[in-house]
């Protein structure tokens, strides 16, 4: 009864990890990538932690009067096997990260440059500058400059370069999976493309004074044509802060 009752525990707990680590649906390609690497991990994770556990449970109950306890003897067989499967599952583990790692989505440089090189129009540049204590968005084909607002198209290529005009901060949009370093006379890059249309929010996460907790702002991802609409609409302004309609 208690073995079956132990059973029962098991398997609701390993349910309730998968439905609670399950995350809000991704936002971008790059989000998508981490939480595809998240649930590969946790399925390998999940029945080796399970099994330590039973052979813990086991050893703890099993033995528990065991006044006259032998020393542990030499098995080959077994060392090797255990070497081996871990070998294994390290390895599983090294190649799921490093082909996401890889992704331009998650680690873009400047060679990276805009994904789609020659067809500009496929790609939306936006140069971001922090500074203490709030965002400068600027769009360089229209000339457009927005305060803490960041208006994509969606189903696009967005190339992000990153800048800082005072000390460092850090751009953070966890919609996207997106967190990128912003220092004072260099320039950081990041691929974005994202996959639904939404409004999210944009966070400084690296801290860098006293407004540092005001250092927000959001992001829009619209269909392409209401974005060129709003980009059209806002030709040559500064400081812009309205959202497309
Ligand atoms: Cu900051």
């Amino acid at each position: 009864m208690d073995r079956h009752r132990a059973a029962c525990v098991l398997c609701f707990g390993w349910v309730a990890v998968l439905v609670l680590s399950t995350p809000a649906a991704a936002q971008s390609v790059g989000r998508q990538l981490f939480d595809d690497l998240n649930v590969q991990l946790l399925y390998v994770a999940l029945p080796l932690a399970l099994l330590v556990e039973v052979i813990l449970v086991t050893a703890v109950v099993r033995f528990r009067d065991n006044d006259d306890p032998k020393p542990t003897a030499s098995d080959p067989t077994l060392e090797i096997t255990w070497t081996a499967a871990t070998a294994v599952i390290l390895v599983f583990a090294g190649f799921s990260a490093y082909v996401v790692l890889g992704s331009p989505y998650i680690s873009a440089t400047a060679d990276a440059g805009p994904a789609v090189e020659g067809t500009p129009d496929e790609a939306t540049t936006v140069e971001v500058v922090a500074y203490q204590w709030s965002w400068q968005m600027h769009y360089p084909e229209a000339d457009v400059t927005t305060r803490a607002l960041l208006v994509v198209p969606n189903g696009t290529d967005v190339y992000l370069r990153i800048s800082s005009e005072d000390v460092v901060h850090s751009l953070f949009v966890p919609a996207f999976g997106l967190k990128q370093d912003a220092f004072p006379g260099q320039e950081t890059t990041a691929l974005a493309r994202p996959t639904a249309t939404g409004t999210h929010r944009l966070y400084c996460t690296e801290f860098c004074g006293e407004g540092h907790s005001r250092m927000d702002g959001t992001v829009h991802v619209v269909s392409p044509e209401r974005y060129r609409t709003w980009l059209d609409a806002h030709r040559g302004q500064t400081n812009v802060t309205e959202p497309p309609a």
